[in-house]
């Protein structure tokens, strides 16, 4: 492990600005130390980026998928290192460090890479009009990422802004810098252009992300974390009409009904509730089951709750992972002690563990069930983000549905249910950007993510991400003279 991290500019590494300690999460000691990039400091990334943009967008489409291409192989020469920062950063386990967050990092580059490489233009031929048209990237776009999965994250922004033919100047957030320092040795070492990759670090308000996004030099501005940072950042660059594209928070819900195979929604919403320790997104906060197995449901959810592994890390049966800040712990503790104090009953959990080790020094709560409180308490509004659910029974399918749908979120759904019409009829009545039947989190890069309400603006993956991240300029052509 480095004793500091720099940022990464015009292909080299920038050791300025002041700096600020990168805590562990499972003891909440220094791991090492994080330069923080001034104005001055993403001047110049903005610069590089600028410079570099001419030559890189003027390749052809598949010699930048073929270095989007590399960057993903590369990844899997350095995978021990990018397990290692990213364990380091976040505490999470080495199972699910090594099963999902480095390879989707890997897949976020080669299948970016294909799609843009076979990716048609359209044309129009109409009489003696021919109408097509040609992409263009944005520009220099600003890559915004949060501390939960930060290299899946932004590695999922920063391959399609590549493949666009887009230079970028990242900004991971400040509790996780790690894994993004292992990608710029990574772009260096294959040779990539110099300025098309740069990485900035610091914090957010007042600090480089607020300085990146304002910068004129910035074109578009792609960023995932919390609705009220993306609400800010809109406001931030209004003036400018930046393009932005937003996946933002969400305070999702999971439907049980009874013809559910419920070892399977059991098993299922364990993943959904409780993995990374609750802080995906995607994660399940309110869950709504069907009466005739609503006392069974939670009685067997809080029974596997009590069940999910404290290990370390480095432990390959470890699930439960610490919160990513002692601030974040204290949230989350927060909302255990107000559905206490909503009435709520607890099933599982409700507190943080204690370890007689090194990890009490650590950011750890318990994974927890609760029932009991009225829809609209805080508990059932807000995103938590931690190990933590709600779960209320209901009557009728569409009784579940509109307690689902009232919510000022709208990222994803799952529902449970062995009966294919319902599946179909449920999942279409969600006012959500992504629905879950009988699974969670199973992703095809392919598709449209994102969310609705305020879960975000715009849709990212497959093709979806390209339209993004770039800009179609129309040309019409007239084949014969005449009149128009
Ligand atoms: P956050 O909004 O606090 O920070 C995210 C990033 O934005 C960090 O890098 C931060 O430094 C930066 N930032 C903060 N204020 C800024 C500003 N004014 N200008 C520019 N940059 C700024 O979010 P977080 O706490 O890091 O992440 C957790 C949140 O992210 C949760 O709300 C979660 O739901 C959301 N999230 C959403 C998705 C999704 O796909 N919809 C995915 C992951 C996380
Ligand atoms: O899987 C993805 O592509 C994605 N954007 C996941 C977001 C997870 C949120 O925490």
């Amino acid at each position: 492990m480095p004793d500091q991290v720099t940022h990464f500019i015009g292909g080299v590494p920038v050791a300025e600005g002041a700096t600020f300690a990168a805590c562990d999460p499972v003891t909440g000691r220094q791991i090492y130390r994080v330069h923080e990039a001034d104005r001055d400091v993403v001047d110049r990334a903005v610069a590089a980026a600028r410079a570099a943009l001419p030559g890189w967008a003027a390749l052809p489409a598949a010699e930048r998928a073929a270095w989007t291409r590399r960057l993903g192989d590369a990844i899997e020469e350095r995978f021990e290192d990018l397990v290692a920062a990213e364990i380091a950063d976040t505490g999470k386990s080495v199972t699910q460090t090594r099963t999902l967050d480095i390879p989707r990092g890997a897949a976020n580059f080669r299948s970016f890479a294909e799609i843009a490489a076979q990716r048609p233009d359209s044309a129009f031929h109409l009489a003696d009009v021919l109408s097509y048209t040609v992409r263009r990237p944005l520009g220099v776009v600003a890559v915004i990422v949060p501390w939960n999965l930060p290299f899946l994250l932004a590695t999922w922004k920063i391959g399609p802004a590549l493949a666009a033919g887009n230079t970028v100047v990242v900004k991971p957030s400040e509790h996780t810098p790690g894994s993004m320092a292992v990608l710029a040795g990574i772009a260096a070492s294959i040779g990539l252009p110099p300025g098309v990759l740069n990485v900035v670090n610091g914090f957010g308000p007042g600090s480089t992300g607020q300085f990146l996004v304002e910068h004129p030099g910035v074109d578009a501005v792609t960023f995932t974390g919390e609705s009220r940072t993306g609400s800010s950042i809109m406001k931030s660059v209004a003036d400018r009409v930046k393009p932005v594209s937003f996946e933002l928070g969400g305070k999702n819900a999971g439907l049980v009904f009874a013809d559910a195979d419920l070892d399977a929604a059991v098993e299922g919403c364990v993943r959904s509730v409780f993995t990374n320790g609750g802080q995906v997104c995607l994660c399940t906060e309110r869950l709504y089951v069907e009466r005739p197995v609503f006392a069974e449901f939670v009685a067997r959810l809080a029974g596997r709750a009590r069940e999910l592994a404290f290990g370390r890390p480095e432990d390959e049966d470890t699930v439960m992972m610490p919160m990513i800040s002692a601030e974040h712990r204290d949230k989350v503790l927060s909302y255990y002690a107000l559905a206490g104090d909503e009435g709520a009953e607890i099933h599982a959990g409700g507190g943080a563990p204690r370890f007689g080790d090194e990890r009490d020094g650590g950011y750890y709560v318990e994974p927890t069930v609760l029932t009991g409180l009225p829809h609209d308490s805080r508990v059932n509004r807000e995103e938590i983000f931690g190990p933590v659910c709600h779960v209320a029974p209901f009557d009728t399918e569409a009784e579940a549905v509109a307690l689902a749908n009232d919510s000022e979120y709208g990222l994803a759904a799952t529902v449970w249910t062995s009966s294919l019409g319902r599946a179909h009829r449920v999942a279409q009545s969600l006012e959500t950007g992504l629905v879950w039947v009988n699974t969670w989190y199973l992703r095809d890069l392919r598709t449209p993510f994102g969310g609705v309400k305020l879960s975000g603006i715009g849709r990212e993956g497959g093709t979806h991400s390209l339209d993004f991240y770039s800009e179609p300029t129309t040309i019409t052509i007239k084949l014969e003279p005449g009149h128009d």
